[in-house]
Formats: C-alpha cells, structure tokens, sequence
C-alpha cells in the first residue's frame, strides 16, 4: 500500500486506475503541505516532500504550459484555474496561430529516501472548450497527432497524459521494473 497525498480527487482517480495495471493499491491521504511559489513544479514537490513527515507516500505537482505565454500558467495554473478558468486561457490565445503546450507532472515519492519523477505530454490549446470528461484544463488541451481534447476522450488521456506517464514510472520504480 502505498499513500497518494492529494485534495484533487480527480488526480487520485486517475493514479489509483494506472497503479491497478502495476497491481499496487493506493490510498488517498489529505495532508496540508505548504505549496510554495517557485519557478519549476520540482521545487515545489521537493520543497513540499521535506515537510511531510510520513514514509511510502507521495505528492504531485502539475501544470499546463502554453508555448506562446513564456510557460504560463505553468506552476500557477491551480490558480489561474481557480480564479480565471479555461475561458481565460482562450481568450489570450485569440488569433494566435501557435497554439502549442505542454502538460508536465512531476511525483516526489518519500520511501528510504525521496525520489522525483516527471511525466510530460505535447499538444495544442483547442479554440473552444470541448468534452465534459476529466478536469481541469482537459476540455481545452489536445494531444499532438490527435483532434479531440483529453475531455472529449477520456480513454485517449489515460493512454497518453502527463500523469499516465509519471505514475508509469512510480509504478516502475516500486516494482522493482526500473
Ligand atoms: P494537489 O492537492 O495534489 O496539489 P491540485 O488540484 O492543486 O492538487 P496540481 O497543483 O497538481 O493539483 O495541479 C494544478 C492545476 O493544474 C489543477 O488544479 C488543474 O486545474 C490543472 N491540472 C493538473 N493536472 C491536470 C490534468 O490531468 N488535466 C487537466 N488539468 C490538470
């Protein structure tokens, strides 16, 4: 058994589904941690990690980074979300050709010691929000080499998205596969 720190449910949901492939059970655990504002999702899990004082547990942070923003909302985008949402997100994309954008996860597991993992998946921003499946960002967000967003084809994230790949590699690393 292993511990998923989280307060998004969704995230949960989506990690207890691929640790089930890996035959590991998690659990989720709703444990304040302090989120600090730093530049990359991997201090803000690294810094978070050293203040959880529990073992076999772990956290993660993730983001959407738009290409033609600098990266923005990238370590902010819980609060863009939060405060804006994905209407925000299209309207300072309006006519702009290059849509392209990263979602990036990064998992910091504490075990004997800690250990840090990234998954990431390239797409575009949609020009309209489209689908009701997922969360987040997903009703904007379309993988490369594919027409729906990950909201239209929750089958289609699962197979492919930033955190499919993350906790592939947790799973990995648990299992001894790595
Ligand atoms: P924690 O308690 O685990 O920190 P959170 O909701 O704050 O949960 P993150 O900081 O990891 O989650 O993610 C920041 C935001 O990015 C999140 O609130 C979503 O709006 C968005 N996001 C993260 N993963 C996503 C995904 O798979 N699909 C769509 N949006 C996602």
């Amino acid at each position: 058994m292993i511990y998923f720190i989280t307060s998004n449910e969704n995230k949960f949901k989506e990690a207890k589904e691929i640790f089930a492939e890996y035959g590991i059970e998690v659990e989720q655990k709703k444990v304040p941690y302090p989120e600090i504002q730093a530049d990359t999702l991997e201090e803000v899990v690294e810094e978070g990690l050293k203040s959880i004082d529990e073992e076999n547990v772990f956290i993660e942070d993730a983001g959407l980074f738009v290409d033609s923003l600098g990266g923005f909302p990238g370590v902010y985008s819980r609060y863009v979300e939060d405060t804006l949402g994905n209407g925000a997100v299209l309207k300072l994309l309006k006519d702009v050709k290059e849509r392209g954008a990263v979602f990036k996860s990064v998992v910091g597991y504490k075990g004997n010691g800690i250990k840090i993992f990234t998954g990431k998946v390239e797409g575009d921003i949609a020009e309209s929000e489209k689908g009701t499946a997922g969360f987040g960002y997903d009703p904007i967000f379309v993988p490369k080499g594919f027409n729906n967003t990950f909201a239209e084809d929750f089958n289609l994230k699962m197979r492919l998205s930033h955190r499919k790949q993350v906790m592939e590699k947790l799973a990995k690393h648990l299992s001894g596969k790595d």
